[in-house]
């Protein structure tokens, strides 16, 4: 099966199930957009609501005006789709010079409690690939990956056509 890297034909989580997805991420791999933003220590928590609607927070270091670091408090809700693992998310943060936007959030693929794949594109090219997008490798846990979910995540990052293209996430632990 050749991938096509076409955005509409790429393959999401089937059955997703935002309950299992709520509690802590933390990223350790990113493909970056255009005009990257949260550069490394960056950690998700995501919450299912009474109303059941997924809300999320992420920290994560940041460097805006060209040199000035910070950490960034950022905040998103989540509209849901008539597919379960696309979501549409609005996001902004604590602080009124941080990006503030409407992203695609899509869960490309997840074990719930070991790892989770997400993808977003922001630009759909003429030719229905994706010019403009990002992308996260989450685990449950700080220190990365486990060996075993290394070949399910490589196997996604193919198919969704940025192998290659991510960078290590390092959590120091200084935030
Ligand atoms: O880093 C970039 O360049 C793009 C980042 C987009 C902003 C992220 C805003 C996070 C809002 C609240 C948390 C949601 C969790 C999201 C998980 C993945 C996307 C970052």
């Amino acid at each position: 099966w050749a991938q096509d890297c076409q955005v509409a034909n790429i393959q999401v989580m089937q059955n997703f199930n935002k309950t299992m997805y709520a509690g802590t991420w933390y990223a350790v791999g990113k493909k970056d957009p255009d005009g990257l933003f949260l550069l490394d220590n960056i950690v998700a928590t995501f919450s299912i609501g009474e109303d059941g609607k997924m809300t999320a927070t992420a920290k994560g270091r940041v460097i805006i005006l060209d040199n000035w670091e910070m950490c960034a408090e950022m905040f998103g809700t989540f509209e849901e789709t008539p597919e379960p693992a696309k979501f549409k998310m609005k996001y902004w943060g604590a602080a009124s010079y941080l990006q503030s936007g409407n992203d695609n959030h899509w869960v490309i693929d997840t074990d719930y409690d070991n790892y989770a794949i997400h993808y977003s594109c922001r630009v759909v090219d003429t030719d229905g690939t994706c010019l403009d997008s990002y992308s996260l490798i989450f685990s449950r846990h700080p220190t990365g990956l486990r060996a075993e979910d290394q070949p399910t995540v490589t196997q996604k990052k193919l198919e969704l056509c940025l192998l290659g293209k991510y960078r290590r996430v390092p959590h120091t632990g200084e935030m």
